[in-house]
């Protein structure tokens, strides 16, 4: 499923001169270099630091981070010094090609323990906090040697209907009550620098202006391969649905590298930032897309540890634990506790299994022994639908779930459930589904929206009462339909 999000389109370079205008401006507010720089004019050293760029960070109160996963104000933190690739990936929710994915005793100088994880070709691990409205990661991550140019790499989303899996939408504007992401990620900027390049904010919001988000180049300071960095970034949102007071930044090793402001990431607050995504993604697009004349020469690995995630500014890894090398207490992902990132799924509001009857539903026929033995519901592509069955406020608690199976290759499955408030169709889409597979389908009704490309207002506040089941196929074609269920 990861794969179908990350393809990536070419990066309109009007965007990059934009934004390169931008960082300019914002690089008369912070001088980030010159601050740092002891024969810069007195002037500017005797300035104010901006309030993002503090040298003192969480892990300052933590020498060697040796406690700094029980600061209430840190989110998750995982030094990889706890468990198998399979372990981790559990506790964190989500780990793809395992296969990949090794422990390694290549460290960083400032580690206060004996492991990283080291990832070859592609890998991710995929994780949930609780949601905030400000989120600080930090990470040390090394690229390998002889590395090449990366396609996807490290992203903080914010996303109102978490599920394990990051979910698709490359060249999707997503709507801005459902979800916004940046990704902070290294780009040779068109060949322009050596692999993998340097660091910048590929970054999906509402409001973006082309289809496949936008790009926000910070210093330009080539990334030297083999050398391990401490990376962090920040993504803050609007305070208000109306405010364009969202921000986002990053630090290379403690050092502000690119600042960005006047967002208005979000239409309602109730959009919190709270998923993080280890991503390791690479094809032979950025090799085409940088003109490097060696991609058979390049060894795609990298190398990561010592995650915090926090609602402040973390800072790199200062000083040694007390007592030597130590463990963190690793955390979990908060979509392992039920109800804690969003509502757990209501009450039992309306169930049909087909056993008996097809009571409410219309338009196909009861078929016997269809589904794992279990009696199911029949129909073509025309669909089938239920109306008026049910009556239910739509919170972010409504849940529909059900089960399918395809006879033939179907295409384009599609729910639609009409609203009277919207005077529309909202639409959830599902996808293909090939002959003799069987899917369990569960989605909140307040993923459901207006339009085709499900760009439109959502379900939320409008009354479900009712459901329908389409998809694209020949007029013969037969979708099963089982275990029905609307909860509240
Ligand atoms: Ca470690
Ligand atoms: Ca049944």
């Amino acid at each position: 499923m990861s794969e179908r999000l990350v393809s990536r389109g070419p990066r309109p370079s009007c965007v990059v001169l934009i934004v390169t205008v931008i960082l300019a401006a914002l690089a008369a507010t912070y001088p980030t270099s010159a601050a740092k720089n002891p024969e810069a004019p007195a002037a500017t050293l005797a300035e104010p630091k901006p309030p993002l760029e503090s040298p003192a960070g969480l892990a300052s109160l933590y020498p060697g981070d040796e406690g700094i996963e029980r600061d209430p104000r840190v989110l998750f933190v995982e030094d990889f010094e706890t468990g198998t690739p399979g372990q981790i990936g559990a506790r964190w929710g989500q780990i793809s090609r395992i296969e990949n994915v090794t422990l390694s005793d290549d460290i960083h100088a400032r580690s206060p323990g004996y492991k990283s994880i080291h990832y070859k070709d592609n890998a991710h691990l995929y994780t949930h906090t609780k949601g905030v409205d400000t989120m600080y990661v930090r990470f040390y991550v090394k690229f390998h040697e002889k590395t090449g140019y990366i396609h996807h790499f490290v992203h903080v989303v914010a996303d109102r209907t978490p599920t394990p899996w990051p979910k698709g939408g490359a060249g999707e504007t997503p709507p801005g009550d459902a979800k916004f992401s940046t990704g902070i990620e290294p780009t040779g900027r068109w060949g322009k620098f050596p692999p993998p390049g340097v660091w910048n904010f590929y970054t999906y919001w509402h409001e973006m202006k082309t289809k496949w988000g936008s790009v926000f180049n910070g210093k330009q300071e080539p990334i030297v391969p083999g050398r391990w960095y401490c990376v962090e970034a920040m993504l803050k949102a609007n305070s208000a649905p109306e405010k364009a007071d969202g921000e986002q930044a990053f630090w290379v090793d403690g050092e502000l590298y690119g600042r960005f402001t006047g967002f208005r990431w979000r239409t309602t607050d109730k959009l919190k930032i709270n998923s993080f995504w280890l991503l390791y993604y690479n094809t032979d697009q950025p090799a085409r897309h940088n003109k490097d004349p060696h991609p058979e020469t390049r060894v795609m690995e990298v190398w990561f540890d010592d995650i915090v995630i926090a609602t402040e500014y973390i800072g790199p890894i200062r000083g040694k634990p007390k007592n030597g090398k130590k463990k963190a207490t690793p955390s979990r992902s908060a979509l392992l506790t039920p109800g804690l990132l969003i509502a757990a799924p209501g009450d039992l509001a309306f169930s049909q299994d087909f056993e008996n009857n097809a009571d409410g539903f219309r338009d196909g026929v009861l078929r016997p022994n269809a589904i794992n033995g279990s009696q199911a519901y029949e129909f073509g592509p025309k669909g089938c639908s239920i109306w008026n069955a049910y009556s239910v406020p739509v919170k972010d608690s409504t849940t529909i779930r059900f089960k399918l199976k395809a006879l033939t290759d179907v295409d384009d499955l599609q729910v639609l459930i009409w609203s009277k408030e919207r005077n529309d169709n909202c639409r959830y889409k599902i996808g293909p589904l090939a002959k003799g597979r069987t899917r369990d389908v569960e989605f909140r009704a307040i993923e459901a929206r207006v339009g085709w490309g499900m760009k439109g207002p959502s379900l939320e506040g409008c009354v479900l009462d009712n459901f329908k089941l389409i998809f694209s196929a020949p007029d013969d074609a037969r979708l099963l339909l089982d275990d029905f269920q609307i909860l509240r």
